[in-house]
């Protein structure tokens, strides 16, 4: 029986859904995403796929060759956790999409000459725990296991007492070499986030690179005060400061043609009605294709952040969270891609993604499927049932060319 990307993506479409903010909110290990996971081992081992989760909570699923050996598989997949309110398909689509490429697979009679696998990397949006891709980075040693183990969720909770309530074991979570070492090439299929494809009037493309990208955490120190007692005169509030960093990052970055600088989360702290706040938390994220362009576009927000909240008698402090360069995808898969999927475009994107962290350890290329709205990390994206068809056809078609006889 072959499943379509539509009826499977219809199967999740309620677990997670956050009617407060519309959309979904799967932060990872919160129950709607172990549903998925939970959903997405069972589809895996209902197609016979040699399912489990590792060291790092990425779960692999292993369709092997008749000789068994797993070497130079060909992998692909995505992640099943999402931002706060956000859409159904930034992540699950490329989860949908290889589940069914397995079916379509099967359906043309297909006997891997490889081994293929299906991968679910846990954190990829960094929404719990603020570090993108921590799934991704923990198997190819992009980040220090420690660091990882003491990452804390809004609620205090650290990342070791998360995954071990979720079953891992925190003291083994690191580098990989030998999960690395059985993967030849890596392939994800995403909805692409912008609007490449809609200009194009295409179902799907090619991925070129990923823009470079970071996030900062930006405390802004004042004096925390009665909100009826203090006059306005002796205030030195961290709200007003904060308020004029969030235009000086938006002027900063279009100072640097290019850049993007978004401030998408801040917490005043302690966060009373009548309270004046002490301090203020604020997330930056700054994205430039060129990594010079993105810390200078920091650097000159850092600058103008602490002028601005000299000004209202506040300090500032930047700590920088997570760091990713420009991702450039291995020129000889993506060009092998482009000869399996004749007339498909290439496109790069400013999202950042599991591929992208994979990309320093092994040959990685990424799909797109057409999103008509061209908006994501909202409720608003969306992927037409023709073209999720056609992604995971266009994946099945490139999974026979690398994996097949
Ligand atoms: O932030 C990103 O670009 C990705 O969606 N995690
Ligand atoms: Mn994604
Ligand atoms: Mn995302
Ligand atoms: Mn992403």
């Amino acid at each position: 029986m072959t499943a379509t990307v539509s009826g499977l993506m219809a199967e999740i479409a309620d677990t997670g859904r956050d009617d407060a903010r519309g959309g979904y909110s799967r932060p990872v290990y919160s129950t709607a995403e172990q549903d998925l996971r939970e959903w997405f081992s069972e589809q895996a081992r209902r197609r016979g796929l040699d399912t489990g989760t590792d060291s790092n909570g990425i779960i692999w699923a292993w369709w092997d060759t008749p000789f068994g050996v797993r070497d130079d598989a060909v992998v692909t997949g995505s992640h099943l956790d999402s931002v706060p309110g956000g859409g159904a398909f930034d992540g699950p689509l490329g989860v949908a999409s290889a589940l069914a490429a397995v079916d379509l697979l099967r359906e043309r009679g297909l006997t891997p000459a490889k081994p293929i696998a299906l991968a679910v990397f846990p954190e990829e949006e960094g929404s719990r725990f603020g570090v993108a891709c921590l799934g991704s980075r923990l198997l190819t040693g992009a980040i220090d296991p420690d660091k990882a183990r003491n990452l804390r969720d809004p609620d205090g909770n650290t990342f070791a007492d998360v995954a071990a309530a979720a079953g891992l074991d925190p003291r083994h979570v690191g580098p990989d070499p030998d999960a690395l070492g059985r993967i030849g090439s890596f392939v994800e299929l995403h909805v692409e986030q912008g609007r490449g494809l809609i200009d194009l009037d295409q179902s799907v493309g090619i991925g070129s690179s990923i823009l470079g990208h970071g996030r900062w955490r930006l405390r802004v120190l004042g004096q925390g005060n009665h909100a009826g007692t203090t006059l306005m005169e002796d205030r030195h509030d961290p709200m007003v400061a904060a308020a004029g960093i969030v235009t000086a990052v938006r002027d900063c970055a279009l100072r640097h043609p290019g850049a993007r600088a978004t401030v998408g989360r801040m917490v005043p702290v302690p966060g009373g009605t009548n309270v004046i706040a002490s301090a203020v938390d604020l997330w930056l994220d700054v994205r430039h294709a060129d990594d010079a362009v993105t810390a200078a576009v920091v650097e000159a927000i850092h600058a103008e952040s602490l002028r601005v909240a000299a000004a209202e008698g506040c300090t500032v402090r930047l700590t920088e969270e997570s760091l990713s360069p420009t991702v450039h995808f291995d020129p000889a898969l993506r060009s092998r891609l482009g000869g399996l999927l004749p007339g498909a475009p290439v496109l790069d994107t400013g999202a950042g993604h599991d591929a992208g962290v994979l990309a320093a350890a092994l040959p990685t290329a990424m799909l797109f499927v057409r999103n008509p709205t061209g908006v994501s990390h909202s409720p608003e994206e969306h992927v037409e049932d023709d073209d999720a068809e056609a992604g995971a056809r266009a994946l099945a078609d490139v999974l026979q060319g690398l994996a097949g006889k």
